[in-house]
């Protein structure tokens, strides 16, 4: 028996009954695999005719592609290649299928990153790998950015970091444009900050109302209690919110801090209504 040839881009389009570049889209954020042939993209029959009953994309135009919940997985599989823009049409995908930008952060973004985290543990992948997947991520927070943007006058400012030798910077990315969404000007100061500095750009931000520390791993806890001691000793007076990984409650409360976050929604309630 021979086995069946490959369709090329508009044959599927054909075959599933939908635009040409609708099939180009599946291809590049990963829902279809595909393989390409010098400038033509190559589909099997039987790849192709698994997607169709998966998503009953079959023959008819004007039929809707349910959202499929392995959007993360299909973005671990683009951020591990560098491929921003299939990341990117991942997003998009999840925001037209109703997603709100808070969504794409926690439930997109935050299970992806710990399933590359995890890869890394089992030595699945390389130190250079999760850099590569986080630099994407980076770059995705940088587009999603204007739709936390509020109208308005801001309400007050909020400073944002992580402690020095932290170098887990998305969590206070995220976090930051949360804040933004809620009329907050937020400074991020981002990973690994020196205690000296952060507490003096806290002591110049004008109306501050609130301090975040992301704490990622327990070791950067020693480096946790400088910073707060260092914030206070500067004279700043509003409320310092830790949460992430690598800080409980107790700990917290022991080291200085006014508030523990249990998570990403709590920090962000803390701070914006302090
Ligand atoms: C990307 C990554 C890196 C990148 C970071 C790049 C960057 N620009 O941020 C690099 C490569 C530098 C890195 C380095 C290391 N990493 Co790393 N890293 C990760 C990874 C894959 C994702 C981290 C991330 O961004 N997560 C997504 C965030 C958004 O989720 P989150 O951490 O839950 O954060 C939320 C909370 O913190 C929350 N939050 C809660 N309360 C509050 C309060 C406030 C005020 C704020 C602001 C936020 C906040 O906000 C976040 C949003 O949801 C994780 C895997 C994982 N499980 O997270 C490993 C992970 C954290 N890394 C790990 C390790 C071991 C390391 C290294 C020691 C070795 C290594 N892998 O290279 C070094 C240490 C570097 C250092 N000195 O700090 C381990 C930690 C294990 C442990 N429990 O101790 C993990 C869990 C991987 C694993 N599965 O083993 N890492």
């Amino acid at each position: 028996m021979t086995a069946e040839a490959p369709y090329g881009l508009r044959e599927a389009a054909e075959f599933l009954g939908v635009h040409y570049m609708t099939v180009y889209r599946y291809i590049r954020t990963g829902r279809l695999p595909a393989r390409q042939a010098g400038s033509q993209w190559e589909i099997s029959a039987a790849d192709l005719k698994r997607f169709g009953r998966a998503t009953k994309v079959t023959g008819g135009r004007g039929k809707r592609l349910r959202l499929d919940s392995n959007a993360a997985e299909r973005l671990v599989a683009r951020l591990l290649v560098s491929d921003e823009n299939g990341s990117w049409a991942i997003v998009q995908e999840a925001l037209a299928g109703g997603a709100v930008p808070r969504d794409v952060y926690v439930e997109l973004f935050g299970p992806a990153l710990r399933t590359i985290g995890d890869l890394w543990a089992r030595g699945a992948i390389s130190v250079a790998d999760e850099h590569r997947a986080s630099v994407v991520v980076h770059r995705l927070v940088g587009r999603l950015g204007p739709l936390f943007r509020a109208r308005g006058p801001r309400t007050g400012t909020v400073v944002v970091g992580a402690p020095a030798g932290e170098r887990h910077g998305l969590p206070t990315a995220f976090v930051a444009d949360m804040l933004r969404s809620h009329g907050l000007e937020v400074i991020d100061l981002g990973a690994d900050v020196p205690a000296d500095a952060f507490a003096a750009c806290a002591a110049d931000a004008e109306s501050l109302t609130g301090i975040g520390i992301a704490v990622t791993l327990t070791r950067h806890r020693g480096s946790l209690g400088t910073l707060i001691r260092t914030i206070k000793k500067a004279g700043v007076t509003a409320p310092i919110v830790v949460g992430g990984a690598g800080i409980t409650t107790t700990q917290a409360r022991t080291l200085g801090a006014d508030h523990w976050a249990r998570d990403v929604d709590d920090a962000v309630r803390l701070l914006a209504a302090p």
